[in-house]
């Protein structure tokens, strides 16, 4: 199963304490084998294979970097029997170490019945093998079961805090998700879904040069008093997309109130803020709007340098804007201080 197969454990994480502990049973086997061969005991070459057997076969899990599971279970517990009916001495560690990996791998809930089967294939195993049965051999027993227990208890206290620890993430992760939403809406406006004012006033400080343009729709009251709040709310929304597709990736539009919209063009010459200015008014004026509603907007214009602040920029757009409203409207006027030396004796607009 691909879940199952990991390339790289944190430090400290539970499935690193598995691997350690699979690689801990690995050097416990290879124990038990050289320990049967010293001793020599009647079937010392059987404990021996068994243990090489067992080593081998976690070897080979280690390699592929496969995590604990069911089958490393069974066939783990059914080596781990076959070296208690051998009476290979200190096997029961190999149980120990086998419930650490495979309960920490089970989880929380599933860890007391992966602690069941360990603890019972042990006691029956050494029951039905054991030649005799005394207090010695009843207390190591009755010991390599607390000790069971004891693991038990570790791996879910263990399992608690890594759960905790996932849950406090996730939550860390949706308020971070939160904020970022919160923050998005703060700076949105809800009709149109451009930037609002306060986004303006936020963007606008990282920024030092730039075209500004202050776009107005022309008699909008008169617009709305004709064909209802409801229809003007739908012009603001269709200018609000237009100017959305209009601008290239790194202009910035916003709704700034009203019915007034600002557009901020970084790094744009005022010849070229002038006829992108343009094209957005005769955008609007050829635009068909819902309902065959005739609508045309003003633009003033004006380049912000470094050294002007952003105040002073808006005002000279504005005091730009409002020449183009005195001039018949549904025409493009540049800021007259900061008209460029070419350029500006066109024409704009009717
Ligand atoms: P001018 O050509 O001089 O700009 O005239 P105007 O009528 O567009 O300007 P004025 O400032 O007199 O009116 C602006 C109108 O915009 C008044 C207000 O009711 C309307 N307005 C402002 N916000 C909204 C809105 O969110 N939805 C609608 N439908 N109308 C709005
Ligand atoms: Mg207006
Ligand atoms: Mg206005």
């Amino acid at each position: 199963m691909q879940d199952r197969k990991v390339t790289g454990y944190m430090a400290g994480s539970a499935e690193y304490i598995q691997i350690l502990a699979r690689r801990a049973s690995i050097v416990f086997a290879v124990f038990i084998g050289v320990n049967a061969w010293v001793l020599s005991g009647p079937v010392w070459k059987w404990t021996a294979s068994l243990a090489v057997a067992y080593a081998i076969y976690n070897i080979a899990l280690s390699r592929r970097q496969i995590l604990p599971g069911v089958a490393e279970l069974l066939l783990n517990i059914a080596a781990c029997a076959g070296l208690t009916c051998l009476h290979a001495e200190y096997s029961s560690i190999l149980y120990q170490l086998l419930l650490l990996r495979v309960a920490l791998r089970a989880g929380r809930n599933r860890t007391g019945r992966v602690a069941v089967i360990i603890s019972a294939v042990y006691l029956v195993s050494a029951v039905t093998s054991a030649n005799v049965i005394n207090t010695t051999v009843v207390m190591q027993w009755v010991y390599s079961l607390l000790g069971f227990t004891l693991l038990t208890y570790a791996v879910i206290y263990i399992n608690t805090l890594a759960a905790q620890q996932a849950n406090d993430s996730q939550q860390m992760l949706e308020l971070i998700k939160q904020n970022d939403r919160n923050y998005r809406m703060a700076l949105t406006d809800a009709l149109t879904g451009l930037y609002n004012h306060r986004a303006y006033k936020e963007k606008i400080e990282n920024l030092s040069q730039y075209v500004l343009l202050v776009i107005d729709i022309d008699h909008f009251k008169k617009l709305n008093d004709t064909y209802g709040h409801l229809v003007g709310d739908k012009v603001l929304i269709t200018i609000g997309n237009i100017l959305k597709i209009s601008v290239r990736s790194g202009d910035l539009a916003f709704r700034y109130g009203g019915e007034e919209f600002v557009v901020v063009l970084p790094g744009t010459t005022a010849q070229i803020g002038l006829k992108i200015a343009e094209r957005l008014r005769q955008k609007v004026a050829e635009w068909t709007f819902e309902h065959g509603v005739p609508v045309t907007v003003s633009v003033g214009a004006t380049i912000r340098k470094p050294g002007i602040n952003s105040q002073t920029a808006f005002e000279q757009a504005d005091s730009a804007l409002y020449r183009a409203k005195q001039t018949g409207r549904n025409n493009v006027q540049f800021y007259a201080a900061a008209k460029p030396a070419a350029d500006l004796s066109v024409k704009y607009g009717m």
